[in-house]
């Protein structure tokens, strides 16, 4: 039977799969769990990041807000569905140069030994990887970015890999990147940055353009379950969707499963129709470790976020039945 590393989260947020429904992963009913003006000062919520905190729940929250600046935000919720974010964005503390501010994005959150870490794309001449740690979630400190730009999609792992920091990040351009594999690159303090190692390419269909990693892996006896999206060029553009894939334990940057099939793509109203028509993209997931349960948190055109759910066994051997590799 396949083993999880993770802890209880009972109060997870949770239905069933409908009757008949055969996807590894369907949607909340209620969708979308945060709407866009949820604070006075946003145009669209969405692309976030959600944790387990003191019993009840954080997080960091991507709100572009009504000038068209892109922020992120602190937020709390007694349910993980019901959320009440700060209306004004996450004041670092740190070292100036390090902590002015020209842009930020795309949030993840994970705990590692005895704190929460953030990690985001942060505008430094050029998007980056901002990265920064909290232990309330009151008072967050900015460390030094980790690369040169340009970099998006600085997904941590949940703990050291032969005592190196380990982050998945995505190599990218100053504009809206039309190509993009999946690295990774160690740490032994979180401020150097190395060893970078290729993991993953594009592949085909949904995933042709351009990929990079989602919520923070999952670690199970049959490797890190990576939940990751992918870009397909269409006529209209891009279009969001994301799968899944399975990475060697020791050495993450080995791929054992990737889903040639997307796990969820945009097909409903709110994933269709927004600021940016056509997106599902996946920043976070919660996991009941007794019950495999996984509720995994995205963005919606850009506008609003949504939540889904599935079972990490399921989607895990969905990944090894439906691999391309
Ligand atoms: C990417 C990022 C995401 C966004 C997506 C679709 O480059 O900016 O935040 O969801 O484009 O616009």
């Amino acid at each position: 039977m396949l083993q999880i590393v993770g802890d209880a989260l009972p109060n997870i947020p949770w239905e069933d799969r409908p009757a008949g429904c055969a996807e590894p992963v369907w949607r909340y009913s209620q969708n979308p769990v945060i709407p866009r003006n949820l604070t006075a000062t946003s145009n669209s919520i969405f692309n976030s990041a959600v944790v387990p905190f003191r019993g009840k729940f954080a997080g960091v929250f991507r709100c572009d807000d009504k000038r068209r600046a892109m922020q992120i935000h602190v937020g709390f919720s007694d349910d993980a569905l019901n959320w009440w974010i700060n209306p004004e964005r996450i004041q670092f503390e740190g070292d100036p140069e390090v902590t002015r501010w020209e842009y930020g994005y795309d949030p993840r959150v994970v705990w590692i030994e005895d704190r929460w870490w953030v990690t985001w794309c942060n505008g430094a001449h050029g998007p980056t990887i901002g990265v920064a740690w909290t232990q309330d979630f009151a008072t967050f400190h900015q460390i030094e970015n980790s690369y040169l730009p340009f970099n998006r999609n600085g997904v941590l792992f949940p703990r050291r890999l032969g005592g190196q920091y380990v982050m998945l990040n995505r190599p990218s351009d100053n504009g809206h990147t039309p190509f993009g594999d999946i690295y990774l690159s160690h740490s032994p303090d979180m401020v150097y940055w190395g060893k970078h190692r290729w993991v993953m390419g594009r592949a085909g269909g949904w995933q042709s353009t351009k990929i990079g990693a989602g919520p923070i892996p999952i670690e199970t006896s049959e490797g890190w379950l990576m939940i990751y999206h992918g870009v397909l060029t269409s006529c209209n553009g891009f279009v969001y969707s994301f799968g899944a894939a399975l990475l060697d334990l020791d050495q993450p940057w080995r791929v054992i499963a990737r889903t040639a099939p997307y796990l969820m793509s945009p097909q409903t109203l709110y994933e269709c129709v927004g600021d940016v028509p056509n997106v599902a993209f996946p920043c976070a997931a919660l996991v009941d470790q007794p019950t495999g349960r996984m509720a995994i948190y995205y963005g919606a055109a850009d506008t609003v976020t949504a939540l889904c759910f599935g079972y990490v066994s399921e989607i895990v051997e969905y990944t090894k039945a439906n691999s391309l590799v």
